[in-house]
C-alpha cells in the first residue's frame, strides 16, 4: 500500500513529506493507522546525527496512537479496529527480562529495532523515487500515517480516549511519570529535583506531586518554562544562569537540608547528570538519568559520591511494561488524575512537522502533536 510519511533522508536536514510504499503485516505483525504522534527530543537527537543507532533514510517518530487495520497470521493480542499505542519498549512476556519482572527492557526484538528493521531482518517501508528502502525507527516510525509493528509492540487501549492526547503516553508521559512511580518509587514527603523542564521533566514533576512529594525543585536555563512547571507542582526553581552554573549543587543542598532524596536528569547533558547525582543526599540519595546524551560521551563523578551512599541509576520508558502499564496510564488520564492537555502546546498537520522541531529547539513548545 501507499502511505504519507515524513522522511528523514539524512542527518540535520528537514524532513520531507512523501508518499511511500508500505508492505502489509507478516506473521506476528500488525498494520496500524497512526492518528496522531508527538515529537520528542529523542527524534531531534537522532536527526542531529549523534545517535549511534541513527540510520538514514528513515521514518522517525515513536510517540503515536492509532487503530489496528490489519493483522498478520497468528496474531492473537489485537484485532482490526482496536485502538493502540505503539511501544518502542515492547513486552513479549516470554524473554528472560520480561519473566524476571525486574525490568521493562524486553529483549525479544531489541537488536533488529536498533538496526531499523523488522524482526525478520527486512524493512516494510520503501520509496520508489529514488528506489530505496527506508529504515524503521525505534520499531515505531509514527511519522507515517500507516506503519507496521510486531504485535508485542502495541498496547491495546480504551476506545474513548482521544488519539491527539494519548499519543504522548507513547513516550513522554510514561517516561516521566514512570520514572517516579516504577523506577525510583518516590515516597510521600520526599524532596525531588528535576533537571530540565521540558516534555519529560514536567511529567516527572506531575508524578512527584501525584505521589505526595514535599519539595519539588525544578532546574532549567529557560525561565519561560517556570509557569507551566509551577502549574504541575514545582515548588522551587533554580536557574543555573542566576545562581552560577558551578553553584547549582549548593543551591539545591541549601533548599533540601543537605540534599535531595531523588533527582531526575531530563536534559541529556553529562554535566547536568553529574550535578543531579551530587545534589542528592549523602547516605541514600538516588539520581535517575532519563536524558539521552550523545553517543560517545561519558559521565563522571568522584567515586566518593557513591561510597557515601548516593545511587546512580537510569530509566527507559519510565520502567513501564508497555502492554501492562500503558492502558492503566490512559485510564489515569481519562479519570482526570493526570493532565496531558496543558502540556500539548502545539498541534499541526504532518506537512508542518518541521515546525515542531523548530519550536522545540527554540524552547517555545512543551509537546507538539502532529495529527493525520
Ligand atoms: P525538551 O527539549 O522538551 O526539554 C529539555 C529541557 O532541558 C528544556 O526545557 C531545556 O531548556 C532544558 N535544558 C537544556 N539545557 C539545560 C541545562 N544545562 N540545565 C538545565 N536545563 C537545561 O526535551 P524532552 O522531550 O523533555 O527530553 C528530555 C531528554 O529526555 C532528552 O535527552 C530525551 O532524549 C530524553 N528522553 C529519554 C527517555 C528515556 O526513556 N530515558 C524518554 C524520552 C526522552
Ligand atoms: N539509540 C540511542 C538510545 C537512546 C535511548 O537511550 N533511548 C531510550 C528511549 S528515548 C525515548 O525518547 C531507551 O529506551 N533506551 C533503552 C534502549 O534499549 O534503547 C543511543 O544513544 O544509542
Ligand atoms: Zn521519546
Amino acid at each position: 500500500m501507499k502511505t504519507r510519511a515524513a522522511v528523514a533522508w539524512e542527518a540535520n536536514k528537514p524532513l520531507t513529506v512523501e508518499t511511500v510504499d508500505l508492505e502489509g503485516p507478516k506473521p506476528g505483525e500488525v498494520l496500524v493507522e497512526i492518528m496522531a504522534t508527538g515529537v520528542c527530543h529523542t527524534d531531534a537527537y537522532t536527526l542531529s546525527g549523534l545517535d549511534s543507532e541513527g540510520k538514514f533514510p528513515c521514518i522517525l517518530g515513536h510517540e503515536g496512537a492509532g487503530v489496528v487495520r490489519e493483522v498478520g497470521a497468528g496474531v492473537t493480542a489485537v484485532k482490526p479496529g482496536d485502538h493502540v499505542i505503539p511501544l518502542y519498549t515492547p513486552e513479549c512476556r516470554q524473554c528472560k527480562t520480561c519473566l524476571s519482572q525486574r525490568s521493562n527492557l524486553c529483549t525479544a526484538i531489541r537488536s533488529t529495532q536498533g538496526q531499523g528493521i523488522m524482526p525478520d531482518g527486512t524493512s516494510r517501508f520503501s520509496c520508489e523515487n529514488p528506489n530505496k528502502p527506508l529504515w524503521h525507527y525505534m520499531g515505531c516510525s509514527t511519522f507515517s500515517n500507516f506503519t507496521v509493528l510486531p504485535e508485542i509492540a502495541v498496547a491495546k487501549v480504551r476506545e474513548d480516549a482521544p488519539f491527539d492526547k494519548i499519543c504522548y503516553i507513547g513516550c513522554g508521559v510514561t517516561t516521566g511519570l514512570g520514572a517516579v512511580v516504577y523506577t525510583a518509587k518516590v515516597w510521600a514527603g520526599a524532596n525531588v529535583v528535576v533537571f530540565g523542564l521540558g516534555g519529560i521533566g514536567l511529567n516527572v514533576i506531575q508524578g512527584a506531586r501525584m505521589v505526595g512529594a514535599d519539595r519539588i525543585i525544578g532546574v532549567d536555563l529557560n525561565p519561560g518554562k517556570v509557569e507551566m512547571a509551577r502549574k504541575f507542582g514545582m515548588t522551587h526553581f533554580v536557574n543555573p544562569d542566576e545562581v552560577g552554573r558551578d553553584k547549582v549543587v549548593q543551591a539545591i543542598q541549601d533548599l533540601t537540608d543537605g540534599g535531595a532524596d531523588f533527582s531526575f536528569e531530563c536534559v541529556g547533558s553529562t554535566a547536568t547528570m553529574r550535578q543531579a547525582l551530587e545534589c542528592t543526599h549523602r547516605g541514600w540519595g538516588t539520581s535517575i538519568i532519563i536524558g539521552v546524551a550523545p553517543s560517545g560521551q561519558e559521565i563522571s563523578t568522584r567515586p566518593f559520591q557513591l561510597v557515601t551512599g548516593r545511587n546512580w541509576r537510569g530509566s527507559a520508558f519510565g520502567g513501564a511494561r508497555g502492554r501492562t502499564d500503558v492502558p492503566k496510564i490512559v485510564d489515569w488520564y481519562m479519570d482526570g488524575k493526570i493532565d496531558i492537555d496543558s502540556l500539548i502546546t502545539h498541534t499541526m498537520p504532518l506537512d508542518e512537522i518541521n515546525h515542531a522541531f523548530d519550536l522545540m529547539h527554540e524552547g517555545k513548545s512543551i509537546r507538539s502533536v502532529v495529527t493525520f
